[in-house]
């Protein structure tokens, strides 16, 4: 095999005099496209023709994993206060990277709920537990579990992320949390026919009363579509703050069949521990992903994980031109 060249040099003559952080604005362009350019020249050709086909081919697998990425050795400490973090000092490698390859697997995007909530900059997301979540069902919680998912399940399909890319900055210490995540082709090859076909013939209403942020208040969509061999499978968490505590409406035999499927999610769910330049990239069309509980002791040492969406291709909101920040449909 062919030696890579030694990365730092490379990545200190990229990014020097670059702003550190990447926030949804013209000079994330710049930052992208440098990040991308790096990767081209130093991943070997073989994992970059996985990562460029990953979104394009469905007999592939549903989720890579790229571990020992080169990122910063010595990050800062963890920070916690999730929507107050502006300066990113330090770990912009691996920032680099998540974005480099949300590039080479398609376009990194974001959502306006995302930037205004001021999680760490909008295209780049920092997930790390948060004193004041920790017994919430929530990317910052780490008692509670969070269920097996699928990512803007509720939202409309158009702006829903292709995919997701986790990259550690820090790993659990304890190696408590993993992102657990699941294939759907297994989920649908484990379920019986009959919770399959009425999974895919009558829609789940999911009801959000007020607390849903003003994003949307009532979402109904199947929750099995598209063929057998690649299935689509709208699996939510449903008490996922903040949009929180929604009611499931539908017939008995579909809440039943539901709550299986839930079930069968959960036992074929393999778990991923992401240490520092571990990238995992999840179809979020093609598996479900989730967290195990964790323990988090809030000194700066804890699980510190950035998250990139992607889209196979730049789209606009309905009437919009296309763009890096999606709206949620009202
Ligand atoms: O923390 C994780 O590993 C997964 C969090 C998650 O579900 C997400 O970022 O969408
Ligand atoms: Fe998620």
């Amino acid at each position: 095999m062919k030696a890579l060249p030694p990365f730092p040099p490379l990545f200190k003559e990229r990014f020097d005099g670059l702003p550190l952080s990447s926030d949804g604005d013209a000079a994330s362009e710049e930052f992208i496209t440098r990040a991308h350019e790096l990767a081209v020249s130093w991943l070997p050709a073989d994992v970059r023709t996985r990562l460029e086909t990953f979104l394009h081919d469905s007999s592939g697998p549903s989720v890579l994993v790229v571990r020992g990425l080169p990122v910063d050795s010595d990050p800062p400490p963890t920070p916690y206060a999730v929507g107050n973090m502006s300066a990113k000092p330090g770990k912009v490698m691996s920032e680099a990277w998540v974005l480099a390859v949300a590039r080479l697997i398609g376009q990194p995007v974001t959502y306006q709920t995302l930037v205004k909530r001021g999680m760490a900059g909008g295209l780049v997301c920092d997930l790390t537990p948060n004193p004041n979540s920790i017994d919430k069902v929530a990317f910052d919680g780490c008692k509670k579990v969070l269920d097996l998912h699928r990512d803007f399940a509720v939202t409309s399909e158009k702006i829903v992320a292709d995919a997701l890319l986790l990259i550690g900055v820090r790993g659990d210490p304890r190696k408590e949390a993993q992102t657990t995540v699941c294939d759907f082709r297994a989920l649908l090859a484990a379920t019986s026919p009959s919770d399959v076909s009425i999974l895919r013939s009558e829609p789940m209403r999911w009801n959000f009363g007020s607390a849903a942020n003003n994003s949307f208040a009532v979402a109904e969509k199947f929750l099995i579509t598209g063929p057998d061999s690649n299935p689509l499978v709208n699996i939510f968490e449903e008490n996922i703050l903040p949009v929180g505590a929604a009611s499931l409406k539908g017939s008995p035999q579909l809440l039943e069949a539901y709550a299986r499927l839930k079930e069968t999610a959960r036992q074929l769910a393999v778990g991923v521990w992401l240490d520092a330049g571990d990238l995992l990239i999840v179809n979020n069309s093609r598996a479900a992903h989730g967290r195990t509980a964790y323990t988090a002791v809030f000194d700066g040492s804890d699980r510190w994980v950035q998250r990139v969406y992607a889209k196979r291709e730049l789209v606009g909101c309905p009437g919009e031109p296309p763009s890096r920040v999606l709206r949620f449909a009202s």
